[in-house]
């Protein structure tokens, strides 16, 4: 793409323009390079969008939540962005998903702008997509954007820190689900709600939670915040209003004191983002020297086999310039 391609491309996404984001959105996700290039230019833009995360063991509810939240901020007269991250899904880039996700009753609504996500590509391509869809719904001028992801791996973790606000989403009846959550989710939890609180359960999962939250580490609360726990049931649109009135409590807390507190939230999410470039970027670059996936197969069964080690190989591997033979 020539210079001025690039340039009318990013105004049209400044403004708004629907067609041009998603355009921009598909490359992204196939990462091509001119991709690269738009976001460099979109990045002084940044920063004015809502985001919030809904986040949640599979099948909690965080769909049909996150449709009523927009129903509801539409009302208002926000314009909305939705990213819809699904590790699980075997498909990629989108439409089958647009189903799953049940949001087809905005479709023809222009303030709302929907995108699904599914894993591909080898190395960690998920949550720098996700990062990447995220900008363009801000540069769009979205006032506010929901991710939607299922809170299983640390990839979900980096997505869910990647919010503003994070809403952590649980079901009554799902086993072993609070303890699920335990790894690594309970941290980025700003507002916890138990949805489906019309099922046997919900109750009792709302005391374990608070039971669980309390016992957290007093240095891994913030001491401004303590987060509410919420009942819901996202099909009747029911705890709507306190959810909303949540979430709008916790951007207030964020923007106080000059913004001091979502400056620093953007200052973690920011050293995260360059670790995870320079992370892609070592792995994507390493694994061209090495040769592919051939190479790296051979090298296992070598290491396997004991006639090398991976410690070895590996230094050989840095230690070497791009365009020298293999180890
Ligand atoms: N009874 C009841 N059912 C609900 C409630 N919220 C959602 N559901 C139902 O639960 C099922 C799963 O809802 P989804 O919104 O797709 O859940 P999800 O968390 O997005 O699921 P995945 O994206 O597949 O992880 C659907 O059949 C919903 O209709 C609720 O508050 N009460
Ligand atoms: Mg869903």
């Amino acid at each position: 793409m020539d210079d001025q391609k690039l340039v009318a491309l990013v105004d049209q996404v400044l403004q708004g323009d629907t067609r041009a984001a998603a355009r921009l959105m598909r490359d992204i996700d196939d990462q091509m390079p001119q991709a690269v290039l738009a976001l460099k230019r979109l990045h002084p833009h940044l920063g004015r969008a809502a985001v919030l995360g809904v986040t949640g063991s599979p099948g909690v509810g965080k769909s049909t939540l996150t449709d009523a939240l927009v129903t509801r901020y539409r009302r208002t007269g926000e314009t909305v962005g939705v990213v819809a991250v699904d590790p699980t899904s075997p498909f990629s880039g989108g439409a089958i998903l647009g189903d799953r996700i049940r949001m087809q009753r905005h479709a023809t609504d222009d303030g709302v702008f929907i995108r699904s996500l599914a894993t591909r590509g080898a190395f960690g391509g998920l949550t720098s997509s996700t990062r990447g869809v995220v900008a363009v719904m801000d540069a769009m001028g979205k006032d506010r954007i929901l991710v939607e992801t299922v809170g299983v791996g640390q990839d979900e973790v980096d997505i869910a820190r990647m919010a503003d606000t994070t809403v952590i989403v649980l079901a009554p009846g799902m086993g072993d689900d609070i303890q699920a959550i335990k790894a690594g989710i309970l941290e980025v939890g700003d507002i916890f709600v138990v949805n489906k609180m019309d099922r046997e359960g919900a109750a009792r999962t709302e005391a374990e939670l608070k039971t669980m939250l309390a016992m957290r580490d007093e240095t891994e609360r913030e001491s401004d915040w303590d987060p509410p726990v919420l009942l819901t049931n996202a099909v009747e649109g029911r705890g709507l209003t306190r959810l909303i009135e949540a979430v709008a409590r916790h951007r207030e807390l964020l923007l106080a004191d000059g913004q001091r507190r979502l400056q620093q939230r953007r200052t973690a999410r920011a050293r995260m983002e360059l670790v995870n470039l320079i992370q892609d970027r070592a792995l994507q670059e390493m694994y061209h020297r090495l040769g592919g996936q051939e190479q790296l197969d051979r090298l296992a069964q070598v290491i396997a086999e004991g006639r090398r080690d991976p410690y070895s190989v590996c230094e050989e591997l840095f230690d070497r310039g791009p365009d020298e033979p293999n180890p």
